[in-house]
């Protein structure tokens, strides 16, 4: 593998308007490298990239990453392009549901064609967003990255998208499929009755709203915050940590800490100050009781440990939350 750790790399990020994506091209901007960002506004937001849009490292095409050719028509333009960070993609498990065929040509199909494309012209790193999804309902835990496999029973399109995605990316030498937990921090939207639980919590606390549990609050899943995040991607692509590059491969980025919904509500609770009781409601169809990952082959890989406890990450989410309300 190719790599010189020069300072300064170009680097691609498909689904830069969204929750995820925003934080990555804010933090590559921020160590000094030029950022071309990509997002066709199927679920990003303009204002997710309100910080940096005007940043001079910054270039924005408005595009979807099903266009063939894409990845070629942006070396043409910006011959120092040596970094894919791969996010966009259909993200919402009930659309997949809805519309399979597209889901599987968004997230499996552009995937292909991209990663085909980052070989041929020959580029450092093609690093895509997994998603803990691709484990199915496996309650082997804490989830180890070889335990999704051809047969796993996948609860949605999109988890078998991913997986298929993930696969593929792993399979050649500048791939790393990174498997994202349940990642939360600002910018995530609330909207949907299938936004993360956390923006969903956050939202409802601070309008003075009771938090509704689906179930009876002892679900636990792994929350990672979206700076440890980034900087699990920042790691993967070589930007930053050891000079050693990570083997090409899949790795889950979570915490290795699970925390049951109920706590979780409680948490949230008490940071935005809510009293209301809280609602128990049915149990959400197709919801998986546990999920934890193991992290000890990225950590080891990358020297990367997650950093941010659940409670600062809360806070920190909430303080935002409630400074936009305020706006
Ligand atoms: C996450 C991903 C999803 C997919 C899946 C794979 C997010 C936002 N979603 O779904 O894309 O990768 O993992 O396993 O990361 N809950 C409540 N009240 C609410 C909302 C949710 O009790 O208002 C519960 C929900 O029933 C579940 C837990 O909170 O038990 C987490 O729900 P979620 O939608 O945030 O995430 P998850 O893990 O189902």
């Amino acid at each position: 593998m190719r790599m010189n750790f020069e300072k300064k790399a170009g680097c691609l990020v498909t689904g830069v308007a969204g929750f995820v994506g925003s934080h990555l091209a804010e933090q590559l901007l921020a160590l000094g490298h030029s950022v071309v960002g990509i997002d066709n506004f199927a679920s990003g937001r303009k204002e997710n990239m309100a910080s940096f849009l005007d940043h001079t490292g910054f270039t924005f095409y408005e595009r979807s990453v099903t266009q063939s050719g894409l990845l070629k028509e942006i070396k043409e333009k910006h011959p120092n392009l040596r970094i894919c960070f791969h996010l966009a993609a259909i993200v919402s498990v009930p659309f997949s549901v809805d519309h399979p065929e597209l889901t599987m040509e968004v997230n499996h199909g552009a995937t292909l064609n991209l990663l085909g494309e980052a070989e041929e012209l020959d580029l450092d790193r093609f690093i895509f967003a997994g998603s803990a999804a691709e484990y199915g309902n496996d309650q082997r835990l804490p989830l180890l990255e070889e335990y999704a496999m051809e047969r796993t029973v996948h609860l949605s399109p999109y988890g078998k998208s991913k997986y298929l995605a993930s696969k593929a990316v792993s399979s050649r030498s500048c791939g790393i499929a990174l498997r994202f937990f349940n990642i939360y921090g600002p910018r995530q939207d609330p909207s949907s009755p299938y936004s993360g639980v956390i923006s969903r919590f956050i939202d409802r606390g601070l309008s003075g709203k009771p938090l509704t549990i689906f179930g009876d609050g002892r679900h636990t899943r792994d929350f990672v915050y979206v700076a440890d995040g980034v900087e699990a991607y920042i790691r993967a692509s070589g930007l930053k940590g050891s000079p050693l590059s990570v083997p090409p491969g899949i790795y889950n980025i979570g915490t290795g800490k699970s925390t049951a919904i109920g706590d979780l509500a409680e948490m949230i609770k008490e940071l935005s100050e809510n009293r209301e009781s809280l609602i128990f409601s049915h149990e959400r169809p197709g919801d998986i009781c546990h999920s934890i990952a193991s992290v000890e082959s990225f950590c080891k890989a990358a020297d990367w440990y997650p950093s941010v406890s659940l409670w600062e990450g809360l806070k920190k989410t909430v303080d935002w939350e409630a400074r936009r309300k305020e706006k």
